[in-house]
């Protein structure tokens, strides 16, 4: 179809899929992951070990979208190895956020021979907002160059990092500076939830979440810009890298601003978790309809082809 488009050398049947954390820690999300019609899938990052994350409620549907403080509740790294050993059919990305440099390079190591033989992509998270005492890599550049130089020293097949939005032209040059030192940096993902916004309800006048007095990361139609700015910030920025897009994609117009900013993929977080796995075939459907009206025959027809005044 139409649709169609390669990833790193992977036909997959469409740009879509899950942003890392929603709907893809149990076994019982993979699943319906997997029997849906995203053109590839991703799972819940990971730690080394199981974790239960932070205190219920941990996320709430907020006027323009989410906000979260799951805390990386994950079900452990062997979990996610064993699930893309079994796995078959779409592509599969795995995304590791270890809450250690050391915790990343084990399990880099250990998915790298995963990732040869199966095709299965890691994405390195970077950019988790919620994990009280851990501030987010991705805003530390020192530390995040160190990081994904060791990560790349163990792991030698190409990989993709998610990184936090960033709101400064000078940010963007610095954090694109170290991506293109990093041969191994094959995509970002562009981006992460913009963290610790907080949620008020007037009425009861409380938070809406109980970790962290109610900070949490937002997702969803708040951060449609800031998302866009950061893929194609990056996409000028990295031309041997790919971008993959995720922040406010609730259908296909939203997809394509992205892809026209330089995305290659799209990913849904917020409207994947207020529809639910049906969400892909609509936008699909969507997506399909507006290329037709608009003349386009494949996504490389438009992708990347913003234009400005
Ligand atoms: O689990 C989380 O709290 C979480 C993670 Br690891 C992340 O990368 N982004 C996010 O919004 N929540």
């Amino acid at each position: 179809g139409a649709l169609t488009t390669t990833f790193l050398g992977h036909q997959v049947s469409n740009p879509f899929l899950n942003a890392a954390g929603v709907l893809c820690r149990t076994p019982e999300d993979l699943l319906q992951l997997a029997s849906s019609v995203s053109g590839s899938m991703i799972t819940k990052s990971c730690t080394v070990e199981p974790r239960e994350g932070n205190p219920e409620p941990r996320y709430a549907a907020a006027p323009y979208g989410s906000i979260n403080s799951m805390g990386l509740p994950n079900l452990g790294f062997e979990f996610y190895k064993q699930f893309a050993v079994e796995h078959r059919g779409k592509l599969l990305f795995i995304s590791v956020s270890g809450m250690s440099m050391d915790e990343n390079v084990k399990m880099a190591k250990d998915l790298l021979p995963v990732a040869k033989e199966t095709g299965c992509i890691m994405e390195l998270n970077l950019s988790c907002p919620n994990v009280p005492g851990k501030p987010q890599v991705g805003y530390d550049f020192t530390t995040m160059r160190e990081y994904l130089q060791r990560v790349s020293s163990v792991y030698d097949a190409p990989f993709g990092v998610k990184l936090p939005p960033y709101f400064d032209i000078a940010h963007f040059d610095q954090a694109a500076a170290i991506f293109n030192e990093i041969p191994q940096v094959a995509f970002l993902t562009c981006v992460n939830s913009l963290g610790n916004g907080l949620v008020i309800d007037v009425d009861t006048e409380t938070v809406a979440i109980k970790p962290k007095d109610g900070f949490g990361g937002l997702g969803g139609r708040y951060i449609l810009p800031t998302a866009l700015a950061n893929v194609n910030a990056f996409y000028r920025r990295c031309p041997t890298k790919l971008v993959v897009g995720c922040g406010g994609v609730y259908s296909a117009n939203e997809a394509f601003q992205h892809i026209l900013a330089g995305a290659s993929l799209v990913q849904v977080g917020t409207a994947l978790h207020e529809e639910g796995p049906q969400i892909f075939q609509r936008v699909v459907d969507e997506f399909a309809l507006l290329m037709r009206a608009k003349g386009y025959n494949t996504i490389d027809d438009f992708k990347g082809k913003l234009k400005t005044l």
